[in-house]
C-alpha cells in the first residue's frame, strides 16, 4: 500500500457538472447506468481521464454515445484522446447482498443503504471519487414495489411510477452540487415520523425519520432533535435549512454513528431510535448531539466542503464544536453547560491525548494516510473542535458568529481548506489576537502531540505581587522531532484566602479586571505579573479547559482542597477532584506493593468528596462526574511504565474506599435522589439518576465487602421496578459491576424482557464484556459470549458490544499476564478484518499503547501486533494501523 501525501494535492484534470444515475436495485446483482457530463479542466495540463472503481463489474463505457477503448490500471479506468467536453456512459454491476464492508451500496435488514463518504462512491460507479470534484445529481431508483416501497435519495422527489412486473421507480434532483461522498440511496420497507416546521425565515420545510415499521415509537426525541437543530443554526449562526424536505433514515448495520449525505442523513438505530424502556439518559444525549452534528454538517460539510482529505478537520472539527455548543445552548442551566464541557473533555483526555502520545499521532491536518478511513479520529474530530474552541476564545463569541458569516460568503459551494477557515475567522476580526497571531495559531493544524504547559506561581508579601511563569513544550510524535511554541489561551482566575476570586491587574493594567482573564502564551517560556495581590493565591489555570494541553502545577493538597471547594470556574473544581485523586492513585501504583487491602485514598480527600455529596448548592449531575474516579486509562496516560493490574487494582482500592468511606452518605445521596418523577431526559433529572445509580454502585460494592444482603437485594427491587432504562441499566449494572451473586438473576431477566430490542441487547453484551475482571473470568465469559445465539460479528453494533467492551474498554480484564486477551485480540482483528476492514482496524488500535506497557505485558502485545501485521492480505486500513504500532 502507498501513502497519499498532502503535499502531493493537485486539481483534478476533469470536472463532472452532471451526474445521471439509474439502479436498477436487486440484493444480488444491481444495474448501475451512470450518464456524466465531463470536461477538461483548463487550469491542468491535458492528461489522460482516471476514474476510481472498486469491487465493479464494468459492461460497457460509451463516450458521446460511441464505444470508446479504455484500459484498466489497478482499479482505475483509464480513457485516452478524450474531447474537451463529452458525454460519458457507464455501465457496471455490484452485489450488495455481499458487501459485508458496508462502504458503497449494501443491504441490511432487506434494505438498501449506501455509505459514500470517505470513498464508496466508487464502490457504486467509476468516478472522480474526491471531494473536489462537485456536481449536480439526478437519480431515478427502480426496484420491486413489494420489497421496497420506498424509494429515496438526496434532494427533491420530481417523478414516481409503476414500471411493468410489479416493478417501479422513483427519481430525486438534488438542486445542491455536491460531492460523490455525500451521495445516498435507501430503499426498503420503511414508515415515517413527519413534521412540517416554519423557519424563521418564513420558509417551510418537511422533516422525516424513517426506520423500521415497528420502531415509530422510538422517534420522538430524534424528530425533536432535529427540529431544535434547524432553530439553532438559525438562530446562532445565521444558518437556515436549505432544502424543503430534510430525511433521517436508521439502519442497525452501520460502521460509524451516522453520515450527513445532502437531504438524506443515514444514521446508526443507536442515534435515532429511543424511547424511556429502551434508551438512557446517555442515549438521549448522544442523539441530540449526533442529529444536531448531522444537521449541521448541512452547512459546514455540505454547503462547503472539503478540498481533499487532508482537510477533513474542516468539517469535522467545526460540526463537533458547533454540536458541543448546540447541546449547551440547549441547557437552561449554566451548571449543566458546565457538566457538558466536563464531559466533552472528558472524551478528549482519556481517547485524544492518548493518541497523540502514540504511534498514530496526527496533526488536525495530517500529512499523510495510507488509509483515509483510519483518519476519522478523536484528533481530527474533538481536537479539531478544540482548535475551533481557541479561535472563539480569541475573537470572542460574537466575533466568532461574525467570522462564520464571512466563511460561508467566501466559500459557499466550494471545497475549501483548513487555512480558508482560519482566515476568515481571522479575516472578519482584525484587530483580534487570531488576527496578530494567525500563521503562529495554525500550528495547531499542522503540529500533533499534546502541548504540556508548565506552570509555577511566585508570590511576593512585600511588592504585593503574584507571578505566573509558563513553560511549554510538546514531546515528538511520529516524523515530528521538534515542534514550535503554540497558541495558547490560559483562562485564569485567582482566588483569595477566603476563597474569593481576586481582581486581575497586571502591571500596565490601569485598574484591575474582574474575575476571568485570558493570558495568550505564544512563547516556549513566558511570565505574566499581576500587581495588588494582598496575600498568596490560589491560581485557577485553564478555566473551561481553554487549550487543549496538559497543565503541569505542583498544587499543594490544600490548594487543590480550596480549588474543589470554592472555585467559581466548575470544570476547575472538577479538575481540582481529579487531581487529588490522580495524585493519590500514582503514589498506590508506585509503592513497593499493590494489594486489595489498600487505602489509596487519604482522609482529606474523602471528606472532601463528602462535603460535595453533602452540598445543597451542587448540581447531582456535577457531583455524579466529581465523584467518579478517573479512568484506568486515564490513569494510565499519566505513567511512563503502565503495568496494567495494577492500575486496574489501585483504582478498585479506591472504589472500595469511597464505597466503605462514604457509605451512609451514598445512602442519603440515594434516598435523595432516586425520586425524578415522569421521566424527560432533560439534563437536570438526568442528574438525579446518574447519582443515584452511581451511589448505587458504591452501595453494592460496600456490600460485597462486607456480606451485606440489603443493598443488592433492594437494587434487584429497583432493576425490576425501575421506569425507565436508565433507572433499570444503573441497577442492572451495580450488581453486575459489583460481582455480586443476583446479577446473573438480573441478567437473564433483562434478556428475557428485551430480547427483541436490538440496542438493548447490545447493552446487554457490552455490560458482560465491560465490567470488572475478578481473577481472569472476563475472558472466558466474553468468549462464551461470543456463542450466544444473538452473536455476530458481521453487524458492527454487536461486535463492537462484545469484542470492543472487552478490547477497548476493559484494560484490567484485557492485559492478562497469559497473555491470552492479545492472542484473543488478534485473533478477533483478523477475523473481522476479511469481514469489514474499517471496523477491523478500529480495533486493531486497542493496543496502540503497547510500548509503554511492563513486562511481560510489553513483549507478548508486540507479539500479538506482530502476528496480525504478519497475516497476508491484510487490508488497507488494518495494515496501515498495525505496521505504524510497530515502527
Ligand atoms: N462524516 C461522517 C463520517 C464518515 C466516516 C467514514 N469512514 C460522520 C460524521 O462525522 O458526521
Ligand atoms: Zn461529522
Amino acid at each position: 500500500p502507498v501513502a497519499i501525501r498532502r503535499e502531493d494535492y493537485r486539481a483534478p484534470a476533469y470536472w463532472i457538472d452532471t451526474v445521471d444515475l439509474t439502479f436498477d436495485l436487486d440484493p444480488a446483482k444491481t444495474r448501475v447506468l451512470n450518464r456524466m457530463r465531463l470536461r477538461r479542466n483548463p487550469d491542468v495540463a491535458p492528461e489522460p481521464l482516471r476514474l476510481d472503481g472498486d469491487e465493479l463489474n464494468l459492461a460497457r463505457v460509451l463516450v458521446d454515445g460511441q464505444g470508446a477503448s479504455f484500459r484498466m490500471e489497478a482499479d482505475q479506468l483509464v480513457i485516452d484522446n478524450l474531447p474537451d467536453a463529452f458525454e460519458l456512459e457507464l455501465f457496471t454491476t455490484c452485489a450488495p447482498a455481499k458487501n459485508t464492508k458496508l462502504m458503497g451500496l449494501f443491504v441490511s435488514e432487506d434494505t438498501f443503504f449506501t455509505q459514500c463518504e470517505a470513498e464508496g462512491f466508487r464502490r457504486i460507479t467509476y468516478f472522480l471519487d474526491r471531494p473536489d470534484v462537485m456536481a449536480s445529481y439526478t437519480v431515478t431508483i427502480r426496484a420491486a414495489k413489494a420489497a421496497y416501497p420506498v424509494l429515496l435519495s438526496n434532494g427533491n422527489l420530481v417523478e414516481q411510477g409503476e414500471l411493468p412486473e410489479g416493478r417501479h421507480f422513483a427519481k430525486w434532483v438534488d438542486p445542491f452540487r455536491k460531492p460523490s461522498y455525500l451521495f445516498a440511496l435507501v430503499a426498503g420497507k420503511l414508515v415515517a415520523r413527519e413534521q412540517r416546521i416554519r423557519a424563521r425565515n418564513g420558509r417551510e420545510h418537511l422533516l422525516q425519520v424513517y426506520v423500521r415499521a415497528g420502531d415509530l415509537d422510538k422517534t420522538e426525541h430524534a424528530m425533536a432533535s432535529l427540529v431544535n437543530s434547524v432553530a439553532w443554526d438559525e438562530a446562532r449562526f445565521g444558518l437556515p435549512l436549505d432544502l424543503d424536505r430534510f430525511m433521517i433514515v436508521a439502519t442497525s448495520d452501520f460502521n460509524m454513528g451516522a453520515m450527513e449525505n445532502k437531504g438524506l442523513n443515514i444514521f446508526n438505530t443507536k442515534y435515532v431510535l429511543a424511547n424511556q424502556a429502551t434508551a438512557t439518559d446517555a442515549d438521549y444525549s448522544n442523539i441530540e448531539s449526533v442529529v444536531g452534528h448531522e444537521y449541521f454538517h448541512n452547512w459546514s460539510g455540505d454547503r462547503v466542503t472539503c478540498r481533499d482529505w487532508f482537510q477533513l478537520s474542516l468539517k469535522e472539527g467545526l460540526t463537533v464544536f458547533r454540536d458541543q455548543e448546540f447541546s449547551q445552548d440547549l441547557c437552561a442551566e449554566a451548571s449543566a453547560r458546565a457538566v457538558k464541557r466536563i464531559e466533552d473533555v472528558r472524551v478528549l483526555r482519556t481517547a485524544q491525548f492518548p493518541e497523540d502520545a502514540g504511534p498514530m499521532a496526527h496533526p488536525v491536518r495530517p500529512d499523510s494516510y495510507i488509509e483515509i478511513s483510519n483518519f476519522y479520529t478523536v484528533t481530527i474530530y474533538e481536537k479539531g473542535a478544540e482548535v475551533v474552541r481557541m479561535m472563539q476564545t480569541l475573537v470572542g463569541r460574537e466575533g466568532f458568529a461574525r467570522g462564520i458569516t464571512l466563511y460561508f460568503e467566501r466559500h459557499d459551494g466550494h471545497a475549501v481548506t483548513c487555512d480558508d477557515f482560519a482566515q476568515a475567522i481571522a479575516d472578519a476580526n482584525p484587530d483580534s489576537e487570531l488576527a496578530r497571531l494567525l500563521p503562529q495559531f495554525k500550528r495547531w493544524y499542522g503540529q500533533a502531540g499534546t502541548p504540556r504547559l508548565a506552570a509555577h506561581g511566585v508570590y511576593d508579601a512585600v511588592q504585593r505581587t503574584y507571578t505566573l511563569s509558563f513553560v511549554q513544550s510538546c514531546p515528538p510524535t511520529p516524523g515530528q522531532p521538534f515542534k514550535e511554541p503554540f497558541v495558547i489561551p490560559v483562562n485564569l482566575g485567582l482566588l483569595g484566602p477566603d476563597g474569593r476570586e481576586l481582581p486581575l491587574q497586571l502591571a500596565d493594567d490601569e485598574a484591575p479586571g474582574a474575575g476571568t482573564r485570558t493570558l495568550v502564551l505564544t512563547r516556549a517560556g513566558e511570565q505574566f505579573t499581576f500587581v495588588n495581590v494582598d496575600a498568596e493565591p490560589v491560581p485557577s489555570i485553564l478555566r473551561g479547559f481553554s487549550a487543549p494541553v496538559i497543565l503541569e502545577y505542583d498544587y499543594s493538597d490544600a490548594q487543590l482542597l480550596a480549588l474543589l471547594a470554592h472555585d467559581t470556574d466548575p470544570f476547575n473544581r472538577w479538575e481540582a477532584a481529579q487531581r487529588l485523586a490522580l495524585r493519590a492513585a500514582i503514589q498506590a501504583i508506585h509503592a513497593p506493593v499493590v494489594g486489595t487491602s489498600d487505602q489509596p485514598l487519604d482522609q482529606a480527600y474523602l471528606d472532601a468528596m463528602r462535603r460535595v455529596l453533602r452540598d445543597p448548592g451542587l448540581d447531582a449531575a456535577f457531583k455524579e462526574l466529581v465523584l467518579t474516579l478517573p479512568s484506568e486509562t486515564y490513569i494510565a496516560e499519566q505513567l511512563e511504565v503502565v503495568d496494567p493490574q495494577r492500575v486496574h487494582l489501585v483504582r478498585e482500592a479506591m472504589r472500595a474506599q469511597l464505597a466503605a468511606g462514604l457509605f451512609a452518605d451514598w445512602e442519603q445521596a440515594y434516598e435523595q435522589h432516586r425520586e425524578t418523577g415522569a421521566y424527560s431526559p432533560d439534563p437536570r433529572s438526568a442528574g438525579r439518576r446518574a447519582l443515584a445509580g452511581l451511589a448505587l454502585s458504591y452501595l453494592c460494592l460496600a456490600a460485597r465487602a462486607t456480606g451485606d444482603a440489603v443493598w443488592p437485594g433492594k437494587t434487584l427491587q429497583r432493576f425490576k421496578d425501575a421506569g425507565n432504562m436508565t433507572d433499570r441499566f444503573n441497577a442492572l449494572q451495580a450488581l453486575v459491576s459489583s460481582g455480586h451473586a443476583l446479577a446473573a438473576q438480573a441478567l437473564a431477566r433483562f434478556h428475557a424482557i428485551f430480547k427483541n430490542e436490538a440496542l438493548v441487547i447490545d447493552k446487554w453484551f457490552s455490560l458482560q464484556a465491560g465490567a470488572p475482571d475478578r481473577g481472569g473470568d472476563i475472558l472466558p465469559l466474553v468468549k462464551q459470549l461470543m456463542k450466544h445465539p444473538d452473536f455476530s460479528l458481521k453487524n458492527p453494533n454487536r461486535a463492537r458490544s462484545v469484542i470492543f467492551s472487552y478490547c477497548n474498554a476493559n484494560p484490567g480484564a484485557l492485559h492478562r499476564p497469559d497473555a491470552a486477551g492479545y492472542v484473543f485480540w488478534s485473533e478477533r482483528v483478523i477475523e473481522l478484518d476479511a469481514i469489514n476492514p474499517q471496523v477491523a482496524a478500529r480495533l486493531a488500535r486497542a493496543l496502540d499503547r503497547w510500548s509503554k506497557l511492563a513486562e511481560p505485558y510489553r513483549s507478548a502485545a508486540r507479539e500479538a501486533i506482530m502476528r496480525v501485521a504478519a497475516k497476508p492480505e491484510l487490508s488497507k486500513d488494518t495494515h496501515e494501523v498495525v505496521t505504524r504500532a510497530l515502527a
